[in-house]
């Protein structure tokens, strides 16, 4: 029973495109995605035993969400599939302060493709995913695998690169609890939404907070920034797809070349160094000859117009898009 203080999700059918990418996707508005995944053989195929027979010897990345928050994904903690498995099943925990392990999300396709053959990554619902375009050297996962039970949880928190977020649940029950982007001050990361005393926090701050479940071949929209914090009602199986569309891809960019400017900069501050004690030296005169064999002239004028072409195209979208708030 949700909350009588919680807003309960809005619910369509997952083949109505149309209404989905209309009301939905392009208001960046969450909704339960109804029959998402009903059609994927991984329907049919994924349960416990299916893991535990066909995977349970390999290694998986465990979250440990109160105690380490959220970890880089290569300095996560690993154990075998089939003890995970064994430990979700279990109904009984010896009382015990220790926090469990969640498998909260295994980047499964690069050990076993194989498995992509039971989902849909096109998600026939979403325009073209320009996460695909990106180069394989930009190694951002389109997609992982959560399984879940009773006693863990994902806090709250937001999705990282202001992607969509697609959760299609294969087996078992999960709740969600949501807050818009535009409310982000009555809330904090990590905070669990469905303590009621956090709920009253929440509320008394003037903050909507959204209320769903989806079981087998049903789908939550989670869409660029919005707070979610997900519970497993029982055993779970689910897969996460992020996307990227169009009309999103220019923050997206922005939040990719964050990755790179620091670097970038760093660089540059090192050279600018050099050339500062060069001219303090008064060396500047005459350039070594490795300059002529590496070419610097001409990668430096390559390197000027790069710059000059990049300021162009981005001052270009600021003044068509945003001609209000750009200053010039
Ligand atoms: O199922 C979960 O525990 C987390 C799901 C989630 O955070 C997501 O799909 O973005
Ligand atoms: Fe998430």
């Amino acid at each position: 029973m949700p909350n009588k203080n919680t807003i309960l999700l809005e619910s369509i059918e997952a083949s109505n495109v149309a209404l989905f990418q209309k009301k939905y996707l392009m208001n960046e508005k969450p909704v339960i995605l109804k029959g998402m995944g009903k059609d994927w053989p991984a329907i049919r195929r994924w349960s416990a035993d299916f893991f535990r027979n066909t995977y349970g010897h390999v290694k998986v990345p465990v979250c440990y969400y109160k105690t380490k928050q959220q970890e880089l994904y290569k300095n996560q903690a690993k154990i075998p599939l089939r003890e995970y498995i064994n430990l979700a099943e279990k109904n009984n925990f010896p009382d015990s302060n220790a926090e469990l392990p969640y498998l909260g999300g295994w980047i499964y396709h690069k050990e076993f493709p194989e498995l992509l053959d039971d989902i849909d990554m096109t998600l026939p619902c979403f325009p073209d995913n320009w996460l695909y375009k990106l180069p394989p050297s930009i190694s951002i996962s389109p997609t992982n695998l959560i399984i879940g039970y009773q006693h863990v949880s994902s806090p709250l928190h937001t999705d990282s690169f202001f992607v969509n977020s697609v959760l299609t649940m294969i087996a078992g029950e999960k709740k969600a609890r949501m807050v818009s982007p535009s409310h982000t001050f009555a809330v904090s990361n990590g905070q669990d939404l469905f303590n009621p005393e956090t709920v009253n926090e929440v509320l008394d701050q003037g903050a909507d907070i959204f209320e769903g479940a989806i079981s087998a071949g049903d789908a939550f929209y989670i869409p660029p920034g919005w707070w979610h914090n997900v519970i497993n009602c029982g055993f779970t199986i689910a897969v996460q797809n992020l996307h990227v569309d169009i009309y999103k891809f220019p923050l997206f960019e922005q939040q990719l070349r964050g990755f790179a400017l620091p670097l970038l900069s760093k660089i540059e501050d090192l050279g600018r160094d050099a050339r500062e004690e060069l001219f303090k030296a008064e060396k500047t005169l005459t350039p070594p000859i490795s300059h002529q064999i590496g070419g610097f002239i001409e990668h430096e004028k390559n390197y000027i117009r790069f710059l000059n072409k990049s300021a162009k195209k981005s001052e270009d979208y600021l003044n068509s898009y945003y001609p209000k708030h750009s200053n010039n």
